[in-house]
């Protein structure tokens, strides 16, 4: 069982999947803190999780011609500048339970606590980069990377992201060697992972071994044959995995956490709270809550940290407190958000199915009874 040396995970986690171990934590304990604690931070796991000695660790970053190849121990990573940054890890599986209950797509049944928000640090990869002779070059490139996790065939984890952003300081771009200010948890990446503000999970590569700049994106399954999006109408007989962009910056999201669906609530006033989150560093400015199913509007009251302009890694949480109207005996709670580019949420999954079930962002709904 090459599973056998997988850590012990958190009782509170709902397990998607044991074998690779896949998990997210119940709504509402999810935005019970603006920092998800390490324990219960949503864990999404391809391959079995590698034991890897922080003592021999080495991280080997390709040069280019005529610059040095680097092989880094966690020693020589803490010399380069510490960066600490607040960042929000979202899974392009997140919410996918939605598009199946419209159509069955091929994917885990994420519900909506694939994403997570951590205090990271580590060293910027532009630095380490830049140490190794990398420059901003004017053709395509990207940079790609390699997890130490591997199948029984010896492939292991990869995905890249453009050559841009990873040279981009004002991307943020960390090779994080703590969550939380502790070393990265073992599902985590330890004892170091690619962190890639206001991109997809997929690109934030954990138990990180290597890192080239190549012409082409990564060859990797997981960034040439997945996390694409494509029109409602593709299925799998069709499909064509070429011709669409992989997915990096993720579009706006939000979902209610508190009240759970099919709850009773009290007559009088309701508490509603969830999340809400952009990709590329957009921030959210506005979160609408109806309790009819979309016919009224109120505006949510937003929490957490402030947002800095294009740098807007992390989410929101927000919270509304609203009169129950009287009479009612059940109430469709809605929430969407916009965010600084004025990017809404598509009001039903219908328009966006697609075959894997990403990128799934309509309108959340919860019903919720009325006591009487
Ligand atoms: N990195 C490696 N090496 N192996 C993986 O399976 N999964 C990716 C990414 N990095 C993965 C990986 C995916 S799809 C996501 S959503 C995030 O890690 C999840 O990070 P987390 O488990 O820390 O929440
Ligand atoms: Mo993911």
């Amino acid at each position: 069982d090459p599973y056998i040396d997988d850590p012990v995970r958190h009782p509170a986690l709902k397990v998607n999947s044991q074998r690779p171990f896949n998990a997210e934590p119940p709504p509402e304990l999810l935005t019970e803190n603006y920092i998800t604690p390490n324990p219960i931070f949503f864990t999404r796991n391809h391959l079995p999780v590698p034991n890897l000695d922080p003592e021999t660790y080495r991280l080997h970053v390709v040069g280019p011609p005529g610059g040095q190849s680097l092989c880094l121990s966690l020693d020589d990573l803490y010399k380069f500048p510490k960066h600490e940054i607040t960042v929000t890890l979202q899974c392009a599986g997140n919410r996918r339970s939605e598009m199946t209950q419209f159509k069955e797509v091929r994917g885990l049944e994420w519900n909506i606590g694939a994403i997570s928000t951590a205090r990271w640090a580590g060293a910027r990869l532009c630095d380490v980069l830049a140490k190794a002779g990398h420059q901003l070059c004017e053709t395509e490139a990207h940079v790609c990377f390699e997890g130490l996790d591997s199948d029984p065939t010896g492939t292991a984890y990869g995905a890249s992201i453009p050559l841009a952003r990873a040279m981009d300081p004002e991307a943020e771009v960390l090779l994080a060697y703590e969550m939380n200010g502790q070393p990265l948890p073992r599902d985590h990446g330890f004892p170091v992972r690619v962190v890639v503000p206001g991109v997809v999970g997929a690109r934030h590569v954990k138990w990180l071994g290597k890192v080239s700049v190549e012409p082409e994106e990564s060859y990797s399954h997981w960034q040439r044959r997945d996390y694409k999006g494509f029109s409602p109408s593709v299925d799998w007989d069709t499909v064509d995995f070429d011709s669409a962009p992989s997915i990096q910056e993720l579009p706006v999201q939000s979902a209610i956490t508190e009240p759970k669906d099919g709850e009773t609530v009290q007559s009088g006033e309701v508490t509603i709270k969830g999340y809400a989150w952009s990709g590329g560093g957009r921030a959210v400015v506005r979160v609408d809550v109806s309790l009819d199913g979309g016919l009224t509007w109120h505006v949510a009251e937003l929490d957490g940290e402030e947002q800095r302009p294009r740098k807007a890694w992390a989410w929101r949480l927000w919270q509304l407190q609203a009169p129950v109207p009287a009479g009612r005996k059940e109430l469709n709670i809605v929430c969407k958000a916009v965010d600084d580019s004025y990017n809404v949420q598509p009001d039903t999954v219908a328009p966006i199915w697609n075959l894997r079930g990403v990128l799934s962002n309509a309108w959340h709904h919860v019903h919720v009874h009325v006591a009487p």
